[in-house]
């Protein structure tokens, strides 16, 4: 998979890039990186990239030129093209998945108070990582890509994604290590036991625990078997 950036900032995207999991998907050659520095199609010689609003207004707008001097080559390579905006479609685990399929994904960063409306001609997606306020697009495509890389195959043990937490549509449970007692806490005896059945019951019922106590909306969606109903009663018995 290729995924190019397309940002006033790659200095921001350079670091976590490198790093860790997706940095090691790089050295793999699983997924190559490009990220492309929109001052370098600014215009005349302060390679201006904003101007003011017409109309009127505070902040700046990104000029449409130099955005689709950047974007349309990556277009014509055949890359899907993806624009960071509040305005977008939410991305959540369902659209990561998605967007992982694709062979080459081109993500468009805006700063200031947005970009010229024209530019959203240019563009096949518009995705938001949630509802707050940044400064820009290019945090949210890292977000983007840290979802969407850990998905392509070989970057994480396969079988690690099928306990995601959004993959069973419930939260995780709760995981412990060594030591078995740290500051009067100890690891809940179960787990030590060596019944692997039994540990797996325990974990379904302390994700259905968790789920319920904070995020009930997710069990509306989640797919649940007859047995988790039953704990699901039993545990709204219990605590309310
Ligand atoms: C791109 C400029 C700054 C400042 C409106 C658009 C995504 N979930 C998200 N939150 N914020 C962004 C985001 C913010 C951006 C740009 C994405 C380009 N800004 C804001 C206030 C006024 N602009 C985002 N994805």
């Amino acid at each position: 998979m290729r995924i190019d950036v397309v940002t006033l900032f790659p200095e921001l995207l350079e670091g976590p890039l490198r790093t860790s999991i997706i940095g090691r998907a790089v050295d793999a050659g699983i997924v190559e990186f490009g990220v492309s520095d929109l001052r370098e199609h600014g215009l005349g010689r302060h390679r201006s990239v904003d101007d003011y609003p017409y109309g009127g207004g505070a902040g700046m707008v990104m000029r449409p030129e130099p955005l689709f001097a950047a974007v349309e080559p990556l277009r014509k390579a055949g890359a899907t093209v993806v624009l960071m905006d509040p305005a977008g479609e939410r991305l959540t685990d369902s659209l990561a998945r998605e967007l992982s399929a694709f062979p080459h994904l081109a993500l468009v960063c805006g700063r200031y108070e947005g970009i010229d409306e024209r530019v959203r001609t240019l563009v096949d997606r518009e995705v938001s990582i949630g509802d707050y306020v940044l400064t820009g697009g290019e945090l949210p495509a890292l977000v983007l890509i840290d979802a969407v890389v850990r998905l392509v195959p070989g970057v994480i043990q396969e079988a690690s994604h099928e306990g995601d937490s959004f993959a069973s549509g419930l939260l995780e449970y709760p995981q412990y290590t060594r030591p078995e007692t740290f500051r009067e806490q100890a690891v809940p005896p179960i787990l030590l036991s060596g019944h692997h059945g039994e540990v797996d019951r325990w974990r379904r019922r302390e994700a259905l625990r968790r789920t319920l106590a904070r995020r009930p909306d997710l069990l509306d969606s989640a797919p649940l078997t007859d047995a988790d109903l039953v704990i699901l009663d039993e545990l709204r018995d219990a605590d309310g």
